[in-house]
Order: C-alpha cells, then structure tokens, then sequence
C-alpha cells in the first residue's frame, strides 16, 4: 500500500494507477477511518475473488481459499456470506472496508434463495441500525454495517442480460447502491465490449430497473458544474468493464499490474484496457460520500418509513413464508414488527 501521507500533493491514487487526479480525498471528515461496506454479487468464475484482491492492493483472499477439488466441482455449494475487512489507505483518507463476498450465488438451479437471501442480509442491516436509533442509552460500539454500494458482476457472454441479471438487480435495486460490472471484460474485445454496454443498458432502461446511475446532484444542493460533468461521464460509462489480476511485472522501473498472454499484457489500471482504475476511485475516493449518504438519506429512510407503516413485515414474511430455515443458515434473526 501506499505510504504517502495527506500531506504530499498530486500523489497517484494507487500506487498502480497511472491516472494523475487530484491528490487529496474528496471526503474530508472522517478521523477515526470511514466504514464502507460492499457486496460482490455474481456468479463463480467471474472474477470476485480477483477483483477484491486488486481493489485492496493485497492478496485478502489466496489462491487456497478458492480451490475447489474435482469431485467437488459439481456440487453446488449453498451460497454463503463471506466477511473481509481491510484497512486502507486512500490520499490521505483511512477508509475501512468491509467486503462481503456471496461464493455460490446462481450456482444451483433455482436461485429463489439466492435472491431471498441477500434481501434479508440487506434489511437485517437496516434493522439493526433502526433498533440501535430507537435505543435510550446508545452503544458507542455500534457497528454500521449497512450495504452501501452493491458490485453486480454480468458474464461476459456479448449477448445481453440473463433473467438472474435483471431479476438481482431489480429486485435489490431500491434496497441498495448497485453498480454493475462486467466480469473478466478482456474476454471481449474493444468493439464487443461497446456494443455489450449499450445493450447492458437498454436492458437496465426496458425492465426499469433502479440501479446506480451517477444521479446528479438534486435543485438545492451545492451541485457544481464540474460534477455534473463527472456524473455524465460515468454514467456513460456503465456497466464498468472491470479486469483484475494477480500479476504484477516491471516497466521501466514501475509495478504495472497486468494479465499477461502469449498475444500481450491487459494492464489493470490502464484506462485504454479497462474500467477498473475509475471504478476505484469512484467507489474508494470520488462518490464514497454519495454512495454512504444515499444508503442513509435516501434508501434507509424509504425502508424505515415502510417498516414504521407496516408494508415492510407483510413482505418480510413473505419471504420467510415458505424458508423459514434461510435466517437461521445465515446465524441471524429478523425481528418482525408485531
Ligand atoms: N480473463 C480474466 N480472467 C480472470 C479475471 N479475473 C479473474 N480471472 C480468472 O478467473 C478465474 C476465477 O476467478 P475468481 O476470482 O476465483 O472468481 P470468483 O469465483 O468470482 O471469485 C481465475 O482463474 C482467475 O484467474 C479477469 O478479469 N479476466
Ligand atoms: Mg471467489
């Protein structure tokens, strides 16, 4: 990681990235380190594991936790939640993140579960947090875990979105900041990758379904011009094809961080190969701040008014109706209002 402190000026964002930005965080208010929490969703193969390890500069996850024996190959694994905290540092900013993996999502036949699952993982967060607001004596050791930004990982497959894509993301798209992503994208080539995009996203606008979209900033608040240029940009820039790796080589005295193959090198944080050095900054320095505010301002209260009205438990149960096991295979309880 980088050891730069706040104090140097014009410091690359990563020590990989070759992108010169502003050298100083964008979110200034944060002493003790900012709690940011992500889940990866998608399914197996698709470059999860790789991607959180070249977003943390460090291998959070080894080769060994990912091997899977052959006889095993076939049988597919419950889906579960799997936890990864990693300080880092990012301009002078100490952000926490908190990662939280789903191996096995869409591996089986039916991903009712699946979908059930992650749901709940989302409101549980949210319950605890409002169970914690309406406490008398507050505990100073709350943990905030809601999930403030949702990575869906689409397969490369060129074509357009399959019904687990479009399902996921419509149905999480109010609970949660989801931001698609294209999974291993140097399988596609430039002029694939474009015309995949662009059907990416008249599937997202046909089905409506709410993800992530860089809004701009709303009449009242101190939008400056210079965002709303930021925004469009990166909107036009979804679904973000992202590349990760395990690879780094030296060039010209300089760790560059590629995949390398018998016709050449993909470098990661090369904005020409991939999306993946934006979506870092966007995700660990420019639109952290948005992305923690909206899950508060925006999507927690819209849970909380309809947990408070009542609309929230008669789903909940719903979802509990026919799985009451899937709560306890997770160690959690929901607390359903009476
Ligand atoms: N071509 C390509 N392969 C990748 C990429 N990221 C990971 N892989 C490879 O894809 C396989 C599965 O990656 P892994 O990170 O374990 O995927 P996960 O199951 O989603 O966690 C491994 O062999 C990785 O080396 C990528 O961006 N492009
Ligand atoms: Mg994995």
């Amino acid at each position: 990681m980088k050891e730069g402190s706040g104090e140097e000026q014009n410091v690359a964002p990563s020590v990989y990235s070759h992108v010169s930005r502003p050298g100083s965080h964008r979110y200034k208010n944060a002493k003790k380190g900012l709690p940011f929490n992500v889940m990866l969703v998608g399914e197996s193969g698709l470059g999860r594991t790789t991607f959180l390890n070249t977003l943390c500069e460090r291998v959070v996850v080894d080769a060994a936790g990912k091997q899977v024996s052959s006889e095993q190959a076939h049988i597919a694994e419950p889906m579960q939640f799997k936890h990864y905290t990693v300080e880092m540092e990012e301009d002078g900013m100490k952000i926490i993140l908190n990662v939280i993996d789903t191996p096995g999502f869409g591996d089986g036949i039916d991903n009712e579960n699946c979908f059930m699952q992650i749901q709940e993982y989302i409101e549980v967060q949210f319950d605890e947090v409002l169970a914690e607001e309406n406490r008398i004596k507050r505990n100073t050791k709350f943990k905030d875990s809601r999930v403030h930004a949702l990575l869906y990982f689409i397969t490369p497959t060129g074509h357009s979105l399959r019904e687990i894509d479009v399902e996921l993301m419509r149905r999480l798209g109010s609970r949660t900041n989801i931001i698609p992503v294209i999974g291993r994208s140097d399988s596609l080539t430039p002029r694939e990758l474009v015309l995949f995009k662009q059907r990416i996203m008249n599937d997202i606008a046909q089905h409506s379904i709410p993800i992530f979209s860089f809004p701009d900033a709303e009449e009242g608040d101190e939008g400056d011009e210079e965002n709303v240029e930021e925004n469009a940009e990166l909107r036009a820039m979804l679904p973000f094809a992202v590349v990760g790796c395990e690879e780094v080589i030296n060039e010209d005295g300089r760790p560059v961080r590629v995949r390398s193959y018998p016709w050449g090198v993909v470098q990661v944080d090369n904005d020409a190969h991939s999306d993946f050095d934006r979506l870092r900054y966007v995700l660990l320095n420019s639109h952290i701040g948005d992305l923690r505010d909206r899950t508060h301002n925006e999507i927690y209260e819209r849970y909380r008014t309809e947990k408070l009205s009542g609309t929230v438990p008669a789903q909940a149960m719903a979802l509990a109706g026919d799985e009451p096991s899937v709560l306890e295979a997770m160690g959690m309880q929901h607390t359903v209002a009476a």
